[in-house]
């Protein structure tokens, strides 16, 4: 049947308000207006930021649909839209590019002014495309993925390799991509250096997947949840470290244990302390430390200034510093070639009606990544 122009009902996963219960509704997703598509989505993750939205650490409008992880199918295009086609295989993007704006013309910037970081939860045109029970339901980080159907701006869609498989490929929204380039492209590791990787999620064992790559001869993974450490292992950690195991902190530990030799740290745990634990735990003079936790917001981090006099250089980054669109297809074709392999990531799949079940796996520290997926 075609449904292009038309209201699509299908299931989606709505949050009516902050700490309650994903609720499985029917909704309507209306067409896509002008450079926007409508995506049909066979196979979304579940990530830390998605259940920040639920607690209120990340900002979010209520009613709505997170989600910000996923793969699909264009199912239809509004006016104007002419990088897209109906069929498409494609991922969501959390970070658009709009490839205009300031930003997107610099060649080391991936902040496109379209990024949606204080949770607006519309469209450009300032409204929603989902209503449920006759009221609007807002979106999430230009993506609303828990959901049968959503509609996103054109910007933010990267088109990809039709055979890239949706539960492997659907981690290319958002964890492999952030982790995998805050090692590549942000700190731009060096073979045979010393890495710490602090929380060992989803984001953080992609951060280890990149430093193993660039050459990293020691990764130590840094989590309070020992059982990480068999995965992280088995993804390019040469050893693991709990912080809960020793009385010193943790960059005492560290220091003792490289001779003070740890070239480049990662926060990938959103924590403001191990914020400071990991910049504190690379070389004062030549160490880096890079922020890919996002932090609480509103949040305010007191820190001993000398930290940073003394060289150490601390740096952030989004969705791994890359310029999605233009990117995602050649890290998709490279997964595609063997380039990485992501099978360790994913640890649970479940249909999507699942997915309160998917999010209490992740609270209870029990899985990396859980993949859900729709009925096609
Ligand atoms: N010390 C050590 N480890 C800790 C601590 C601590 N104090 N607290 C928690 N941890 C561990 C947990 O045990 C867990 O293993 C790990 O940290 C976090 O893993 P998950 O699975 O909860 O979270 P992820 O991997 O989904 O990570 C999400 C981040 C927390 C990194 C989240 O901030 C994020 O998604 N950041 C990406 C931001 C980004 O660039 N997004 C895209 C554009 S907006
Ligand atoms: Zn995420």
């Amino acid at each position: 049947m075609n449904t292009s122009g038309k209201v699509i009902k299908c299931k989606a996963a709505v949050l009516w308000g902050l700490e309650q219960p994903f609720s499985i509704e029917e909704i309507e997703v209306a067409p896509p207006k002008a450079h926007e598509v409508r995506i049909k989505i066979l196979a979304t993750g579940i990530c830390r930021t998605d259940n920040n939205a639920t607690t209120g650490v990340m900002p979010a409008k209520f009613p709505v649909i997170v989600g910000h992880e996923a793969v699909g199918i264009v199912e239809s295009i509004g006016e104007g839209v002419t990088s897209l086609k109906p069929g498409d295989k494609v991922i969501p993007l959390c970070v658009p590019q709009c490839g205009i704006c300031s930003n997107c013309l610099k060649p080391d910037s991936n902040y496109c002014d379209m990024l949606d970081i204080v949770g607006k939860g519309v469209l450009s045109d300032g409204t929603s495309r989902f209503t449920c029970k006759g009221k609007p339901v807002y979106h999430y980080m230009n993506t609303s993925t828990f959901t049968e159907y959503t509609v996103v701006r054109d910007v933010a869609v990267a088109k990809i390799d039709a055979a890239a498989p949706p539960e492997k490929a659907c981690l290319f929204g958002c964890a492999f991509t952030t982790g995998y380039g805050a090692a590549i492209n942000t700190a731009k590791v060096t073979p045979g250096s010393t890495c710490a990787v602090f929380g060992l999620g989803g984001v953080g064992l992609s951060v280890i997947i990149g430093c193993k790559i660039a050459g990293a001869s020691r990764i130590i993974g840094v989590d309070i949840n020992p059982r990480k450490f068999e995965k992280a292992k088995a993804v390019g950690a040469t050893e693991c470290v709990n912080p809960k195991d020793h009385t010193k902190p943790i960059s005492e530990v560290l220091k003792e244990m490289t001779g003070d030799s740890v070239r480049y740290t990662f926060e990938v745990t959103g924590n403001l302390d191990t914020m400071i634990d990991a910049l504190a735990s690379c070389h004062k003079n030549c160490g880096m430390s890079v922020v890919v936790g996002d932090p609480p917001a509103s949040s305010v981090l007191t820190f001993d200034p000398m930290l940073v006099f003394d060289g150490r250089t601390w740096k952030g980054c989004i969705f791994g510093g890359w310029k999605p669109v233009n990117d995602l297809p050649k890290l998709v074709s490279d997964f595609m070639a063997k380039k990485f392999n992501l099978d360790e990531l994913v640890t649970h799949v479940l249909p999507f009606d699942k997915i309160e079940e998917g999010f209490n796996l992740l609270k209870k520290g029990e899985s990396i990544r859980t993949v859900l997926t729709f009925q096609q």
